[in-house]
């Protein structure tokens, strides 16, 4: 067909031929790889054909388009809702075989929406209520992006489509108060109100009244049958004229247009069957083939994608001539600034001759008086510790509903909100968000954590009192198994800095891994400065390094992190006094020593010498470093409450301890 005809075709389509169109690849795509969920997208079909048709601000030929509306399906398990849209409104890549291969090995189709498998997923989701928490950051990154470089550069809406599982997860709390804390007006939430999950109706779980949860946090709500598209393209209209958040109840019928099971959760999770599809064929009057679209429906679903064009070409022009491009195209690539090396010297040599005695939390915030100065990209922001955190810099003004052009949020006691929101922003581009709680309570965030890892996002998290050595709070404050639980994941970088010096390196590594997010543990006590020598190049960066060679050919060679490197050094200088030459090793990274060469590691870990790791936590990750009669001294029980040079003492975390690890390991 020429576009001519095309047009004209596309225009005797109707919306509910368009949403069939959704309902059959959904259900045959799920037929075929006997797995996955047809209920959510067939329910929610008329509901994202309005969406799309009348609304999204989106242009297939240009995904990236940084004035696009932000699309979210946090419903993750109804991805072939996601992907059957893509493939209609024309995404490249996005072919009717990677519908065809839905769920399979390699597939752009998988079984949940995962970010950079496909143009067009802006977010991975699966792990209900993750979706609508990322979203809330993306709705803020567009406020402060609009208020950073003005609405002729930015100026969209983030829509959101939300199941009952998504608003049951506790996090959905923090995510829907934070957004109506922050009036983040411009961002719709369209509420899959089907009352049905995995275990059948709604009412055998929860008695909530979700319209009036989100009035009481200060949204706008509004109710529909989502099966009538004029009611929902009105609502979404009103909505986008509110001043507060919008949550639209979308009335629907799960798996609608299966005759037999629409209606029940056995349309939520499984293939319907050959027959149940036949019939639904039948009863939506959709006689053709699996996969097949039919040209007059797909016609009409191009032309939505089509139409975003030239709104993006405009917006591309208006860039072209800004005056503030260069910094706009800086940002969205995500490159540093010039100067941002330079800074962070500068500051390693003052710290190295001036030798402080500093909590690295303190170092942080010192780090951060700095980057901050250089980065304007940097959104801070603590869970309501940010005098224990030290995140905020003087320079650093608060974000606010009636001001967005600070770059500091009070993200309140919402650990869990604040990590997904991160992830928000650095999804939404041009921002560089760190946020700060007690590293004990990375527990609470570690799903958000996970996707951060999972996505590759370049988000910093802030963890301080990293250890006993936060003192009086006791055991339920003092991380013991967090380090190893976190080193457990991929593609995260744990970094827990000795001193100042080391602490600007890790931040510096912490900005320049663009694909990893990071863990900066953090003390609550003082530490000296070990790095009493500049370099300029970043000895963290390798991992581990030697930071005290042995007084003749050693024999010891002592491992430690953060806190625990300056009793490695007090243990060095009393093995020395016995005569035991003894090598002290930094070990601020192990993601990144592994990452050496084994030249490089054999070496740092000196061949031949006995090893003992200090480290105020639990001895897992530290093993394979030790060999076969290596020593840990660390925790194997939970902390206690007491002054925390007394809790070293107690646990016998110590100098002489491990000395005399050494001095009995040598024996043996
Ligand atoms: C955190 C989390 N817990 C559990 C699941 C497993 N799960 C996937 S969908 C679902 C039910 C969701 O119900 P709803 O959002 O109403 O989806 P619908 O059945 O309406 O499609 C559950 C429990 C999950 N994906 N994420
Ligand atoms: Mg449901």
């Amino acid at each position: 067909m020429d576009s001519g005809s095309m047009t004209m075709a596309a225009e005797t389509v109707n919306q509910t031929t368009m949403a069939n169109a959704i309902r059959a690849l959904s259900m045959d795509a799920v037929e075929q790889a006997n797995s996955g969920h047809p209920g959510m997208p067939m329910g929610m079909a008329d509901v994202a054909t309005v969406l799309f048709k009348d609304f999204l601000k989106f242009d297939p030929k240009w995904p990236q388009w940084p004035n696009r509306d932000r699309f979210v399906l946090s419903a993750g398990h109804g991805s072939m809702l996601l992907y059957s849209l893509l493939y209609l409104t024309g995404y490249e890549g996005m072919t009717i075989e990677e519908i065809r291969k839905f769920r399979q090995l390699g597939a752009k189709t998988a079984g949940h929406p995962e970010y950079g498998m496909a143009p067009g997923i802006e977010t991975t989701t699966g792990p209900l209520g993750q979706g609508i928490a990322t979203a809330v950051g993306m709705a803020l990154g567009e406020r402060l992006a609009a208020s950073q470089f003005g609405t002729d550069l930015v100026d969209h809406y983030t829509y959101v489509i939300a199941g009952d599982g998504c608003l049951m997860e506790g996090i959905s709390q923090e995510a829907i108060t934070l957004a109506g804390h922050l009036k983040l007006s411009k961002l719709i939430v369209l509420w899959d109100d089907n009352k049905i999950t995995i275990d059948g109706a709604t009412s055998l779980s929860t008695s909530d009244d979700e319209i009036k949860r989100f009035q009481a946090a200060g949204w706008n709500t509004l109710s529909v049958d989502g099966h009538d598209p004029r009611e929902v393209h009105d609502a979404i209209a009103q909505a986008r004229q509110s001043g507060k958040p919008t949550l639209i109840g979308c009335r629907t019928i799960i798996g609608f247009g299966a005759p037999n099971k629409q209606g029940t959760a056995a349309t939520h999770g499984a293939a319907l069957g050959a027959e149940e599809v036949a019939a639904t064929r039948q009863m939506l009057g959709w006689p053709h083939a699996p996969f097949e679209v039919p040209d007059d429906v797909l016609a009409a679903w191009r032309a939505v994608g089509a139409k975003g064009a030239k709104a993006s070409a405009a917006w591309h022009a208006v860039l072209a001539s800004h005056d503030k491009r260069a910094e706009f195209e800086r940002r969205q690539k995500g490159d540093l600034p010039a100067g941002f090396a330079e800074a962070v010297n500068a500051f390693k040599k003052q710290m190295s001759e001036e030798k402080p005695k500093k909590a690295t939390r303190q170092a942080s915030q010192a780090a951060l008086e700095v980057l901050n100065g250089v980065l304007p990209e940097t959104i801070g922001g603590s869970a309501d510790l940010t005098g224990s955190n030290n995140t905020k810099t003087v320079a650093l003004k608060p974000v606010s509903a009636e001001d967005f052009s600070g770059r500091y949020v009070y993200y309140g006691i919402r650990e869990h909100g604040m990590a997904a929101a991160m992830n928000g922003l650095a999804l939404y581009g041009g921002f560089l968000p760190y946020g700060g709680t007690f590293l004990v309570f990375t527990d609470y965030c570690r799903p958000a954590i996970r996707l951060s890892a999972l996505m590759k996002q370049r988000v910093v998290y802030v963890m301080t009192h990293d250890s006993i050595g936060l003192g009086e709070d006791g055991p339920t404050h003092q991380p013991v198994e967090h380090l190893a639980a976190l080193r457990a994941m991929p593609n995260l970088n744990v970094l827990r800095p000795a001193d100042m010096v080391e602490t600007m390196e890790c931040w510096a590594l912490a900005v320049e891994n663009r694909e990893t997010p990071s863990i900066l543990a953090l003390t609550r006590q003082g530490l000296p400065t070990v790095r009493t020598e500049h370099t300029d190049e970043s000895l963290s960066a390798r991992g581990a390094y030697e930071l005290r060679p042995a007084q003749g050919e050693a024999r010891v060679t002592l491992l430690a992190s953060g806190s625990e490197v300056e009793i490695a050094l007090d243990a060095q200088k009393l093995l020395q006094s016995d005569g035991i030459a003894t090598r002290v090793v930094s070990v601020p990274c192990m993601e990144l020593f592994e990452a050496q060469s084994a030249d490089y590691r054999r070496q740092v870990l000196g061949p031949g010498t006995l090893r003992v790791a200090v480290e105020a936590g639990v001895r897992q990750c530290w093993d394979r470093y030790l060999g076969d009669n290596g020593h840990f001294v660390g925790m194997k029980s939970f902390g206690e409450s007491a002054p925390y040079k007394e809790l070293y003492q107690h646990f016998g975390i110590t100098a002489e301890a491990v000395a005399s690890a050494a001095q009995s390991g040598l024996k043996a």
